[in-house]
């Protein structure tokens, strides 16, 4: 089963409330919004009140990726938000299984978010604490990116890694998913796509006409997808 979710920054910002809608009336399955703070990552996009402003528009999960330094300093600002899922990147966190656990105990599903040089192993030990881990198969910072073809061999060994240890965890994809990548990634393991400029928002389409053309696409594919995470 896969699950796709847009990309909030990729969005018209002036109209978020109204895309909103739309999407979630188009089927999407969750809304990823990215966190920046100009440190982790050299760039800054939305914040806790703006997700607070688009939370009565839809029941949707919301899927919160925290590129920020000191994310546990953060996290329950975004629980408060209205976030269902957050993710925080290995690399900005000095006790990740800490914040993990966290998470999960204040009922978030915990996520983990890699960038493309942090290898899975990094994982091994918190997997009993996570609940979806996001491979960056961009460097994160940034929208319109091209896809690092080595991401496609990482995801297959994290992938292996999980079903190994016997555990139920997703692995999501962030960064230059579109109908030239899906097939592999998903062939490969993942589960939930983030859904940027890549495949979902396309000046000649409309949101309503390029959900349907991705979800197309996907049941083609993979005819158990039911629209779920
Ligand atoms: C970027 C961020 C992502 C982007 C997404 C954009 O650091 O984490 O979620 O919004 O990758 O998608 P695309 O299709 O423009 O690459
Ligand atoms: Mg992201």
């Amino acid at each position: 089963m896969t699950s796709i979710g847009p990309s909030l920054m990729c969005a018209d910002m002036g109209n978020l409330k109204s895309t909103v809608r739309e999407l979630d009336q188009a089927g999407v399955d969750f809304f990823h919004l990215d966190i920046m703070d100009g440190l982790f990552v050299p760039n800054f996009t939305m914040g806790p009140d703006l997700i607070k402003q688009i939370r009565p528009f839809t029941d949707k999960p919301f899927d919160v990726h925290l590129m920020v330094m000191k994310p546990e300093d953060h996290i329950d600002l975004f629980i408060e938000a209205g976030a269902d899922m957050i993710s925080v990147h290995a690399e900005a966190a000095t006790h990740l299984q800490r914040i993990l656990q966290n998470l999960r105990n204040k009922g978030i599903k915990a996520g983990v978010a890699l960038n493309p040089s942090t290898p899975v192993e990094e994982l091994e030990y918190v997997l009993d604490v996570v609940d979806y881990v996001t491979v960056m198969t961009v460097n994160p910072g940034f929208a319109g990116q091209k896809f690092i073809p080595l991401m496609y061999k990482k995801i297959q060994r994290l992938r292996e890694l999980i079903d190994k240890e016997g555990y139920n965890i997703q692995i999501q994809v962030d960064g230059n998913i579109g109908f030239h990548t899906i097939p592999e990634v998903i062939k490969n393991g993942a589960d939930m796509l983030v859904c940027g400029t890549s495949c979902l928002f396309k000046k000649e389409l409309s949101l309503k006409e390029a959900v349907q053309q991705l979800n197309t696409f996907l049941e083609q594919r993979n005819p158990q997808k039911e629209g779920m995470i």
